[in-house]
């Protein structure tokens, strides 16, 4: 299948989704939004085909910036104009960027982000939804919203107040300044910042770690850690007990104990 507004490919259980409107930072328009929605239901459906199944997704950006959050081109109101009829952008979000993030929040498969220049907006948004985000050391981060009047979306509401507390979410929302990766990574917005040279390496080796591990468990652990956002611990210790108990009767789970015992390398399947 060919795309205008990205890249995807689906190989040894690594799908990668690359955004490719390098001359507009890779910004969203409906066409992306389109051709992103089609992979991700690609990649749903691989978990019927278990030959071609994809273990991990792997999300970056051609070019020089991750992305730019929505195409401001496609927004074009004149401020003035009396007559300019408004786009509904609760009629966007509801249509675009909330299933974007239920949907990958929802895939049976880790995220991994490698976020490879200036990511703003949705496009800063997109990459807190990975489970494991590295960025570049030139990237940055930046709430872009209230220099055109608007709110954080696409997540970013959620995600930074639980990542690096209301203090530096609200200074992050209101301020609109670019944060640089490093300091993202100081503050636990995201779990990495390496070398520039150093970004598609590093991510590679962990889309590979990932493709051939315990897939189940992953996908447990991700909804366990997401639940415990929410539950007590006496919840959460429920959840624990639950989900041992469904791994445990795994193959995975056998063949990594038996494994260890006989000093190999586990084969996981994902099952
Ligand atoms: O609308 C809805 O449906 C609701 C949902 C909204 C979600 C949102 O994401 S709202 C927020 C939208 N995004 C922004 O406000 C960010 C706008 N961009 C910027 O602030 C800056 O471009 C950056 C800080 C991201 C990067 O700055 P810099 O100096 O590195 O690059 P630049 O020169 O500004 O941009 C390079 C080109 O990309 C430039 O085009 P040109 O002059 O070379 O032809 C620029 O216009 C274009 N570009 C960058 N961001 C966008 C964009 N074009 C359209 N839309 C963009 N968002």
């Amino acid at each position: 299948m060919s795309y205008t507004s990205i890249l995807f490919t689906l190989q040894d259980g690594v799908a990668r989704l690359t955004l490719n409107r390098p001359d507009r930072l890779n910004s969203f328009n409906d066409v992306m939004h389109e051709e992103i929605r089609t992979v991700l239901g690609l990649i749903e459906q691989s978990h019927s085909k278990p030959s071609e199944k994809a273990r991990v997704l792997l999300i970056t950006g051609a070019g020089r910036g991750f992305c730019a959050g929505q195409d401001l081109n496609d927004r074009s109101v004149s401020a003035a104009g009396e007559n300019a009829k408004p786009v509904d952008l609760g009629a966007s979000v509801e249509k675009n960027y909330k299933p974007l993030i239920t949907r990958l929040q929802n895939l049976p498969i880790p995220i991994i982000c490698a976020v490879n220049g200036v990511a703003a907006g949705a496009g800063a948004s997109l990459a807190l939804a990975a489970d494991i985000t590295v960025a570049a050391e030139s990237a940055s981060f930046l709430q872009a919203f209230s220099k055109i009047g608007l709110i954080p979306d696409t997540g970013s509401t959620w995600f930074l107040t639980h990542r690096v507390g209301m203090a530096r979410a609200m200074g992050l929302a209101l301020l609109a300044e670019k944060l640089p990766a490093s300091k993202a990574a100081q503050w636990g917005l995201i779990w990495d910042c390496v070398p520039d040279e150093q970004l598609m390496p590093t991510v590679e080796a962990m889309a590979k770690q990932f493709a051939s591990g315990p897939s189940k468990a992953y996908v447990r652990t991700r909804q366990a850690m997401r639940a415990a956002m929410s539950n007590d611990l006496a919840q959460q210790l429920d959840v624990e007990r639950d989900t041992m108990r469904e791994l445990g009767q795994s193959y995975d789970y056998r063949e990594g104990v038996a494994a260890f015992l006989a000093k190999r390398t586990p084969q996981f399947t994902g099952a």
